[in-house]
């Protein structure tokens, strides 16, 4: 256990364990699930913070996340060495990492491990770095001890749901398609009631208006995360380049309609 955690304190902060067994019923269908080691028994959850403090939002016209390098290159970055490092000490286990494209639902298992608790807006909130955290994880077949957290909510002031621009956060059942960073993202044309939204936020892609209402990231500390403080491009403009940023994904006919769509020209 102390060999495993050494490790881990060399290339992260926060860290914590779950057994897979209080995650397999849960598991998201993609196609990145037959990934998963056969017999795993623990998740290893780990959290990558990418808050640069107000001053650095100033003209920020995409939401925080996507203004710094694109998370899964960097959670990928550390996750790959340190499945490295792991195999090296236990050659005959099986170490897989994911970050976001993951069959692991990452907020419940890192409630679970005990790095956060559940927000209302169902994000995971750190007590250090709130919710401006990545989650990332190793999925392995070797037995680490854990004890399996009970998930604790946030206090439920309901701030992030007034604050929500939609009010999808009202229903009782989460609706990806009404959130409105789930529709910035989506391809063809999208619906003029949610264009002025996109307008009057300034917001060209996803949307954090839940997680700035959320008294939880009043203090949250900024990221020392070299990778994003270095990468910080927080005004994007039609001529940015897309490689290697959270919203290349979709292709630059996408952002390049929702640049147009907040400055104006709609
Ligand atoms: C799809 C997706 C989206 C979709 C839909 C989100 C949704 N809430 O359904 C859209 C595009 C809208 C989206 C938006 C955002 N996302 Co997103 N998203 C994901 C993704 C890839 C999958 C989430 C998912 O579909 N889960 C399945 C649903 C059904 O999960 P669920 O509601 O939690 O339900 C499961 C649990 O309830 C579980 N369960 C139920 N009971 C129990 C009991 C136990 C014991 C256990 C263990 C489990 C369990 O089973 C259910 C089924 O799997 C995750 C990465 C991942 N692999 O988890 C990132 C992820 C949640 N997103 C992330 C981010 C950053 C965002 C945005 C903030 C980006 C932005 N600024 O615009 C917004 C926030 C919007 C919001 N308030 O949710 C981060 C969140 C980090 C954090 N602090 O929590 C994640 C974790 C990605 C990452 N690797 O960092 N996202």
């Amino acid at each position: 256990m102390e060999d495993i955690k050494n490790i881990l304190e060399k290339y992260c902060e926060v860290y914590g364990f779950c057994s897979f067994d209080e995650i397999k019923e849960h598991l998201i269908d993609c196609r990145a699930k037959s990934r998963i080691p056969q017999n795993a028994k623990t998740v290893i959850t780990i959290l990558f913070p990418y808050y640069l403090g107000e001053e650095a939002y100033e003209n920020l016209n995409v939401s925080r996340y996507a203004a710094v390098r694109d998370y899964h290159e960097v959670a990928s970055l550390y996750l790959s060495q340190i499945a490295e490092k792991l195999k090296e000490i236990y050659p005959c286990n099986e170490f897989v990492f994911f970050a976001d494209n993951s069959p692991i639902p990452e907020v419940f298992a890192a409630a679970k491990s005990g790095v956060g608790v559940k927000g209302r807006n169902g994000l995971l909130i750190n007590e250090k770095y709130g919710s401006w955290i990545f989650i990332g994880e190793i999925v392995t077949d070797l037995y680490i001890p854990c004890e399996n957290k009970e998930i604790k909510l946030c206090h439920g002031c309901y701030e992030c749901v007034e604050a929500c621009p939609t009010g999808v956060l009202k229903d009782e059942k989460f609706d990806p398609d009404r959130c409105l960073s789930h529709i910035s993202q989506k391809k063809g044309e999208i619906p003029e009631e949610y264009r002025q939204m996109m307008k009057n936020l300034g917001c060209a892609w996803g949307c954090d208006e839940c997680q700035k209402a959320c008294p939880y990231n009043k203090n949250a500390e900024k990221t020392t995360l070299e990778e994003f403080i270095k990468s910080a491009e927080p005004f994007v403009t039609e001529d940015t380049q897309i490689e290697g940023r959270a919203f290349a994904w979709r292709g630059e006919k996408v952002i390049k309609r929702n640049l147009r769509t907040v400055s104006n020209e709609f």
